[in-house]
């Protein structure tokens, strides 16, 4: 399977192309629009989510609710762009009003324009920023549906905001049942200080990033692999969540914390019974062995870096003259943790899709479904 997206943040539309998918699978729309909308959520967010409202449009691939085995094209369109068709236009526009040369820290204003030449940072900027990521969202939430026909689910929760660390354990249950909307957090406590966090980053024109943790129950082992090290699952699924926008960092299971511990306290011993067959007590290695599933939960965080974007403006450097500038700023969120752990879930769900296909093969869900039915747990 092949997922390619494209568009501009303030350009006509996002696209997202997914090539490679079976036929037969039942495609829900209302899931995908309800994942769409949960990415637009989350204290923190700023202005240009009231302009936007995202749905996706299905422009191909699928038939009467179920895919065709054809290339499958997802559309959202970006509801700004008319206020933007004369910075934008594709056809002909004069950009120079809404040029961006005080490049931003954190952003890939200077670096992108290095590479791409020019010195209108908008050229770079509108691909790069997070903008794209809804159409992501939109192609992770069909593969999400496949994974779900199999018995393959995804949770996730936030677990940090700036300062405010939640260290709980969570089981997948509590994940998916009660998580608190304000902010995606699992305590009332840690959300009501995660918000005046939020708050004291508004009123300092500054941001803030956080943690999210993602769970995936009911995957089987087996997938990844110990013999090839691109195809390893931790690599593979790392890599996808450091592809999203901000992502600084990534772990599966103890992650960081297991090199400070001794082996003792860190791997999962083994056990046996008729009646469960293989099983391990602890789930410190987060349910991926020597780069394979092993048949528990997988459990991954990533690491958000605040917002490059600062009302208060950072020091930088007019990109055109060469002069001391501060940075550019329109508008901007001061915190988008909800809407980053949401990508994250469908990023996650686009890749995971990809490796399960990738070892299943089949044409038909039919067959994905049939053949999975018959991997051991
Ligand atoms: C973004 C900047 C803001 C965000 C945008 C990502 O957009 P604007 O510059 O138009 O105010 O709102 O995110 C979205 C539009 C979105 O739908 O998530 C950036 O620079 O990355």
């Amino acid at each position: 399977m092949k997922i390619t997206t494209a568009g501009e943040s303030h350009g006509k539309a996002l696209i997202a192309i997914l090539e490679g998918l079976p036929s037969g699978l039942e495609i829900d729309l209302s899931a995908i629009n309800a994942a769409l909308a949960l990415r637009q959520s989350g204290y923190g967010r700023g202005a240009r989510q009231k302009l936007e409202r995202d749905e996706a449009e299905i422009l191909s691939g699928v038939r009467d609710r179920r895919t065709l085995g054809s290339p499958v094209t997802l559309l959202v369109r970006n509801r700004d762009y008319p206020n933007w068709e004369k910075y934008m236009a594709p056809e002909g526009c004069d950009g120079g009003e809404r040029a961006l040369t005080r490049v931003r820290p954190g952003h890939a204003d200077l670096a992108g324009l290095k590479k791409y030449g020019g010195d209108d940072a908008r050229n770079i900027l509108e691909r790069a920023s997070a903008r794209e990521t809804a159409v992501r969202v939109a192609a992770g939430e069909v593969c999400r549906l496949l994974l779900k026909a199999l018995g393959v689910e995804i949770a996730g929760y936030v677990r940090q905001v700036g300062s405010v660390s939640d260290g709980a354990v969570y089981s997948f249950e509590e994940i998916a049942g009660r998580r608190i909307p304000t902010l995606g957090m699992m305590s009332a406590e840690a959300t009501e200080r995660a918000m005046k966090e939020i708050d004291d980053c508004r009123a300092a024109g500054d941001t803030c990033g956080g943690v999210a943790e993602l769970r995936v129950r009911g995957l089987k082992s087996g997938f990844g692999s110990c013999m090839t090290y691109a195809e390893k699952l931790d690599a593979r699924l790392c890599a996808a969540l450091m592809s999203v926008q901000a992502v600084k960092g990534t772990e599966v299971g103890m992650g960081f914390a297991a090199a400070a511990h001794r082996g003792s306290e860190v791997h999962d011993e083994i056990f046996f019974s008729e009646a469960r067959g293989f099983y391990r007590e602890t789930n410190r290695a987060g349910g991926i062995e020597g780069g394979m599933s092993n048949g528990e939960e997988l459990v991954l965080r990533a690491a958000m870096k605040p917002i490059p974007t600062l009302m208060r403006g950072l020091r930088t450097v007019d990109y055109r003259t060469g002069e001391p500038a501060r940075a550019a700023a329109e508008r901007s969120d001061v915190c988008a943790i909800l809407a980053f752990e949401t990508v994250l879930e469908s990023v996650l769900a686009a890749e995971l899709c990809d490796v399960v296909l990738g070892r299943l093969g089949g044409d038909t869900m039919e067959e994905v479904a049939a053949r999975y039915g018959r991997l051991p747990a």
